[in-house]
């Protein structure tokens, strides 16, 4: 192994250079490198300036994420940097990659910073649950002034380098397309110029502007929706115009150590490694994907139009067929509609849209359009018979290789592959709505699937900057299999007495954008009832029934698009407001069957919704459907609104305790034992004093 910090002096001037692959994290030894190097160029009279630069694809991207939770050990990040900053010789930072936490840090503690026009800095630590604990809730505000700061710290997004000379971040952009050798042109001209050395830490910070502050903590407190980190993020840059500068690092080391011992903290950690660790399946180390240059999309209706939306923004060239021309048209329309939102809210510049409708999309009403498609997906009714229909015309028409995907939410995967001839072609690719927006797809891996078929699921994912969960074929697959168990606790509990909209805020303030009947207002209420007539004749007789929801699709209030659902809505008003009609719908089906309504607290409700969730999500792990409990995090998160602070379900399992779980469940299961009854994997941890995490790779 080479050194991951390396020192060096050419013509007068010190590299240190940073090598610690993939992303030069701050680890104990890159730490101790940088401590060395600094004491050699402190005494090294043959260097009178130094230059600071990551090896590889990017500077420094912050402390080891992997180290968290474990003791710290010497030397500690701030304290390097406070001895880099002391430095009697000037120290310059070439920034290359991205410039992340503890990596824009060390570069704030340099005397000046020099960034190629490509790199990007920030400081993402309140993403992670933690702030900034190395000078920066200090240095940037004395940088940029408390607005940008508050700005980038509190959000943790990334800049790019025009914006960060801007805010005054780093002192000049380079055109050069190497960190070092702009670093080095740049320590040249100091050195001609020969400032005064500039200290990050003596800056005088000025005022505080107490009203910024205030507006800060309201905008903030309301966007954070039960997430710490923010909040406690503006205490600490409040310390940089309270406190001089050392108390004040002092202050931030205090609030750093607060939220590092957080069960937020790790919960969002286990998101970070979550989101990484889904892309690992068996499948990748097998085979290479298949090349994607065209794809042709069945169905231009609410999940077609947004997924060709997702592939044109991908650079993938696409066909969208439809059943006549009209619905053509219509889908035409809405897909420049889509690109036209992308435009206004500058996610696309007007030269791509145009590029796109130019030369990248088109509609048409024949199959035969497909025939040179490398892959195919599929977005018409959820119908089993609609759809088999549209894989036997695809197999008839499309070329040998082609991918045949299907974008079914419940429906067989192995059944619709078997009404091809080429049934290890074929596959799930679960968008969720809207589909240009929402980053989750699951790839439902079908019996005769080719592993090469899946792996190409997970490039696709990679190239739309969406995140791709391996799912098994059943019922709903990962998420909407959860969905329907956790649904129906809800509508148990408004059965047995609560009322929708307790349960919908009470899930507000566990840290969902909204709760279960606001979404079921949002996607349709008529989804859920055709799947519930689906089910009916297969039903468990065992399985107790809820009929509220069915009256109301009954009078054909399906939610939003009708104006009523279980709220009503004003014309076009995306919130709805609660409806005592609704209420007395809910009541008169309760005194039918005899219930005499009950009160549910906040903490049952969530107790309840949880163990419902947990307990199939176990089920989906035991039976493959899941790789791993992370699988089932990773879909929560990404695709049902999961608090990203709590982890994901089986992580906020764990921080509860399986014990706690199990005995919720066995309580539970005294009024409704089919409903309740334990997954024998979840009995199992708990007995053995296990963890979801244990199944985990990350152990
Ligand atoms: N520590 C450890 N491992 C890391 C890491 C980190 N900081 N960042 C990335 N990795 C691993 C990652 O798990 C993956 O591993 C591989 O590197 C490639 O990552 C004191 C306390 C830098 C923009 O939050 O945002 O500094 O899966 O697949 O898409 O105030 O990684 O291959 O085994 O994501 O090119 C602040 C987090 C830390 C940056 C690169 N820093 N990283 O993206 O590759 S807190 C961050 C990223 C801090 C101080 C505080 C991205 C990236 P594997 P990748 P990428
Ligand atoms: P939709 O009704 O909005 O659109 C379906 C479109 O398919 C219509 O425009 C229709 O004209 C077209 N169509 C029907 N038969 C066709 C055929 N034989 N050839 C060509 N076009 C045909 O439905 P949607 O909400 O977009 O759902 C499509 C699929 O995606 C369904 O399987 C659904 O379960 C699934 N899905 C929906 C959501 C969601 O939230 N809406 C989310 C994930 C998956």
């Amino acid at each position: 192994m080479t050194d991951p910090v390396r020192y060096s002096v050419e013509n007068g001037i010190a590299q240190i250079a940073v090598d610690n692959p993939p992303v030069n994290a701050l680890s104990q030894a890159v730490r101790a490198g940088l401590d060395d190097a600094l004491a050699r160029f402190a005494q090294d009279e043959s260097a009178r300036i130094a230059v600071l630069y990551g090896v590889g694809r990017t500077f420094i991207a912050g402390a080891d994420i992997k180290e968290f939770g474990k003791p710290m050990a010497e030397p500690f990040l701030p304290d390097v940097i406070n001895r880099i900053e002391a430095c009697d010789k000037p120290v310059i930072a070439a920034l290359h990659g991205t410039a992340l936490g503890g990596g824009l840090e060390v570069a704030l503690g340099c005397h000046a910073r020099v960034a190629l026009e490509s790199a990007r800095v920030g400081l993402p630590e309140v993403t992670l649950g933690i702030l900034p604990g190395a000078g920066g809730t200090q240095r940037l505000p004395r940088l940029t002034g408390a607005k940008a700061a508050l700005d980038l710290i509190t959000s943790g997004r990334h800049v790019g380098a025009a914006e960060a000379e801007t805010l005054g971040i780093v002192d000049a952009v380079s055109r050069d397309d190497d960190a070092l050798n702009a670093g080095l042109a740049f320590a040249r001209a100091y050195l001609d110029k020969a400032p005064a050395l500039r200290r990050t830490g003596e800056i005088d910070p000025g005022a505080k502007g107490e009203a910024l502050f205030a507006d800060v903590r309201k905008a903030t407190q309301k966007r954070a929706r039960g997430q710490l980190s923010p909040m406690v993020a503006i205490d600490a840059v409040e310390a940089a115009y309270d406190l001089p500068f050392f108390e004040g690092l002092s202050r931030e080391r205090a609030l750093f150590t607060e939220l590092m011992a957080s069960d937020q903290r790790a919960g969002l950690i286990h998101a970070f490694f979550a989101e990484r660790a889904v892309a690992k399946i068996p499948e990748a180390g097998q085979a290479t994907a298949r090349p994607l240059h065209t794809v042709g999309i069945i169905g231009g209706g609410t999940m077609g139009s947004g997924i060709a939306v997702a592939a044109l923004g991908s650079g993938l060239d696409v066909t969208l067929v439809e059943r006549d021309d009209a619905s053509a048209e219509r889908a035409h329309a809405m897909v420049a509609r889509l690109l036209d939102d992308g435009v206004r809210r500058g996610k696309m510049d007007a030269s791509k849209r145009d590029g796109i409708l130019a030369g990248l999309f088109r509609v048409a009403t024949d199959y035969s359009a497909l025939a040179e498609a490398d892959l195919v997906i599929e977005a018409v009714f959820e119908d089993m018979e609609v759809k088999k229909e549209v894989f036997r015309k695809l197999d008839a028409v499309c070329k040998d290789r082609a991918i045949l995907a299907t974008n079914t939410s419940y429906l067989d995967v192995n059944e619709i592959a078997a009404a091809t001839t080429r049934p290890q072609d074929v596959i799930g690719f679960h968008f969720f709505s809207p589909a240009h927006v929402m980053r989750l797809l699951e790839v439902v891996v079908a019996d005769k699937t080719a592993a090469d078929v899946v792996v190409t699921g997970f490039a696709l994912a990679k190239r739309m900057k969406k995140v791709a969960v391996r799912a098994g074929v059943c019922d709903g697959f990962i998420g909407n299999r959860l969905l329907n168990t956790y649904r129906k606790a809800a509508d148990y509990m408004v059965e047995d007495g609560a009322s929708p909209y307790r349960i919908d805020a009470a899930l507000v303030d566990f840290g969902f954008p909204m709760g279960p009947f606001a979404v079921g207002d949002l996607a349709g209420l008529d989804i859920a009832w055709a799947g519930r007539k689906r089910r009916a004749a297969t039903r468990d007789p065992r399985e107790r029934v809820v009929g509220f929801a069915d009256r109301l699709c009954e009078r054909e209030w399906f939610g939003q698009k009708t104006g009523r659902g279980f709220y009503r809505y004003e014309e076009g008003a995306r919130r709805g407001t609660p409806d005592p009609e609704v209420e007395a719908i809910i009541a008169a089906e309760r005194e039918a069957k005899g219930i005499v309504p009950r009160d549910f607290s906040d903490a049952e409700i969530i107790r309840r919704y949880m163990a419902a969730m947990i307990n199939e999500a176990a089920k989906t792990v035991e039976e493959g459907i899941a790789l791993r409990p992370l699988d089932v995090d990773v879909t929560m998160l990404f695709g049902y609104g999961f608090p990203r602070w709590r982890g994901g379900p089986m992580h906020y399992a764990d921080t509860v305790g399986l014990k706690t779980i199990l005995a919720d469940l066995r309580e539970f299961a005294k009024e409704d034992a089919f409903f309740w009854e334990p997954a024998p994997l979840l009995v199992r941890l708990a007995e053995e004093g296990k963890t979801f995490a244990s199944l985990n790779s990350e152990g």
